[in-house]
């Protein structure tokens, strides 16, 4: 594709983006490059258990895989031919994790990623209706964005879908099917804004148009079918 059609695109992209009816945002990757954070609390809760496991970049990245931080020790865990942790431990080890995500947000927070203050606020403006669909968890987004966005962050959005508010966690299409029928809206009224292949698959599988903002850990993912393709969301709303 050549720079002229590629701005065309960009330009149609941007209108069409202008002109929904709702965005709808991912959490971590999208808002925030949250996920060295959750990196350390899955570490720390390891060491606080007196587990012997550490999750490097490169281990992280391929179980960033498997949408869901119970799901993803479940899988580190199953490497094993015998997994050593019930489905009750790893849900206790979880909430340690979580408490320390909660704990590391709040002594350093996590600041938004380039653009995304000012698209909520122009979309605010233009009237738009905003919401979020994650697999993460609500006190994690509160941890996140109470920081971020300051403490009435939530009134920003109409409504907020997490990942355990649903059977199945990304790229199952769950959380964009639910806050769709809580918006009461067709897909095609719709943006998804995300940053990972397993995002774009659940929101395609929901039938929402989706733009990427590339993030480090999914820089590299397959983001066929998507509207738009950003190095981050600055690129949207001059
Ligand atoms: C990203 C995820 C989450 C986080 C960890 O969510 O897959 O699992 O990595 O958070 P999204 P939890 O990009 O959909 O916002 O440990 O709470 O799952
Ligand atoms: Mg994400």
């Amino acid at each position: 594709m050549n720079e002229a059609l590629a701005a065309i695109r960009t330009r149609a992209a941007r209108e069409t983006i202008a002109g929904a009816r709702a965005l709808i945002f991912d959490v971590d990757g999208t808002l925030a490059e949250t996920e060295e954070v959750h990196r350390r609390a899955f570490n720390a809760a390891f060491a606080e258990a007196g587990l012997d496991w550490f999750w490097d970049q490169v281990t992280y990245a391929r179980l960033l895989r498997v949408a869901g931080g119970k799901e993803r020790i479940r899988a580190f865990d199953q490497r094993n031919p015998v997994p050593s942790l019930s489905f009750a431990e790893i849900a206790g080890l979880h909430r340690i994790k979580t408490a320390r995500y909660a704990a590391l947000i709040a002594a350093g927070g996590c600041p938004l990623r380039p653009g995304v203050r000012a698209l909520v606020g122009n979309a605010r403006r233009r009237g738009q209706r905003l919401a979020i669909a994650t697999t993460t968890s609500h006190g994690n987004i509160d941890a996140l964005l109470s920081v971020a966005l300051g403490l009435g962050w939530a009134d920003l959005f109409e409504t907020i879908v997490a990942g355990d508010d649903v059977p199945r966690k990304k790229p199952a299409p769950d959380v964009y099917v639910e806050v769709l029928a809580r918006l009461t809206l067709a897909p095609a009224d719709c943006i998804a804004v995300e940053d990972s292949g397993n995002g774009l698959a659940a929101a395609a599988r929901a039938g929402i148009p989706a733009i990427i903002t590339r993030s480090a850990y999914f820089g590299d993912d397959d983001f066929t079918g998507a509207l738009l393709v950003v190095d981050d969301l600055s690129e949207i709303d001059e």
